[in-house]
């Protein structure tokens, strides 16, 4: 086998939402295996936050401030980079937000802006590259789904309907453009150490953990929270030639949670 095909070498990559956090490990990891990078946030601070960033980790990015919910936005944003990077190869939809309310409390508002950033968006941006890859020959469109693209629990069920259905449009993705030579799959990460989940975390006044923190560690096999480098290996594989068959898929990186039934009383 060619080790080669795991090369990012000479590929343009756009991450989404990557100033910090899971978008920042992705993006360091396709510099690191060859890419380009090109990422964007929705405000200048971000931006500013996520190149000191990248700078620091000895990676050239090029960062853009653009709202992943507003179609006109990311055209603008992707003619930009068309012009001043060249055509992206690669897509990670990462951006994501969560709003943990239990449903019946939950205001419709509440409910749209969720689902306008962790499923429309995804829609918007692929959307706006496709074209441009079906001319190239070739693309990768990494969708970050979850644990709850899955699974259901309290609170999430907005964040679970839109990763749910991020698993669809991922699906319906690879149906309609795998003739292209187009790779559409997710990447469902696992309960992930990251500012996303840090309330999930937080000590309790006495010094112990908190409860949610000691359920997730009862609750994976591997028995820890996973970082964000866990994803990095998974993310290359998807976004280079070694994976050009696969297609359609979520590949679950969670430390063996949804393998596991939970730890007998
Ligand atoms: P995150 O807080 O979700 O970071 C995502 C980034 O996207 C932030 O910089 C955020 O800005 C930005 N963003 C939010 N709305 C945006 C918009 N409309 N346009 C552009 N950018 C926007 O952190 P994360 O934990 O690294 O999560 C990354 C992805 O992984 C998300 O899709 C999340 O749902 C998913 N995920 C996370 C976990 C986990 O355990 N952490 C597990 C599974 C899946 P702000 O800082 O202003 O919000
Ligand atoms: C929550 C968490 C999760 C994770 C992740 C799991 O409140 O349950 O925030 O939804 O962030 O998406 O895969």
């Amino acid at each position: 086998m060619d080790m080669k095909s795991f090369s990012l070498e000479g590929k343009i990559a756009l991450v989404t939402g990557a100033s910090y956090g899971i978008g920042f490990a992705i993006a360091s990891a396709y510099a690191e295996a060859g890419a380009k990078i090109v990422f964007n946030d929705i405000n200048q601070e971000l931006v500013d936050k996520g190149m000191a960033a990248y700078k620091e980790a000895g990676i050239e990015a090029r960062g853009y401030v653009c709202d992943v919910t507003n179609e006109e936005q990311v055209q603008n944003l992707i003619a930009t980079i068309e012009k001043e990077v060249g055509v992206i190869d690669i897509l990670v939809n990462n951006a994501g937000i969560i709003k943990r309310i239990p449903m019946h409390e939950m205001s419709a508002d509440e409910f749209r802006k969720v689902i306008d950033v962790d499923l429309n968006a995804p829609f918007i941006m692929a959307k706006a590259v496709i074209p441009s890859m079906i001319k190239k020959g070739h693309g990768k469109i990494i969708n970050i789904c979850s644990m709850m693209s899955e699974l259901g629990r309290e609170t999430v069920s907005a964040y679970a309907a839109a990763k749910g259905g991020l698993k669809m449009l991922t699906r319906n993705i690879c149906s309609e453009y795998g003739e292209y030579n187009i790779q559409c799959n997710g990447i469902g990460p696992g309960y992930i150490a990251t500012p996303q989940t840090a309330p999930l975390r937080e000590k309790q006044a006495d010094g112990s953990r908190h409860p949610f923190d000691q359920f997730i560690i009862a609750k994976t096999p591997a028995a820890r929270w996973g970082t964000p480098e866990d994803l990095q290996g998974p993310a290359v594989f998807l976004a280079s030639d070694a994976s050009n068959f696969v297609n359609g898929h979520v590949l679950y990186v969670d430390g063996g949670i949804l393998a596991y039934i939970g730890k007998q009383p």
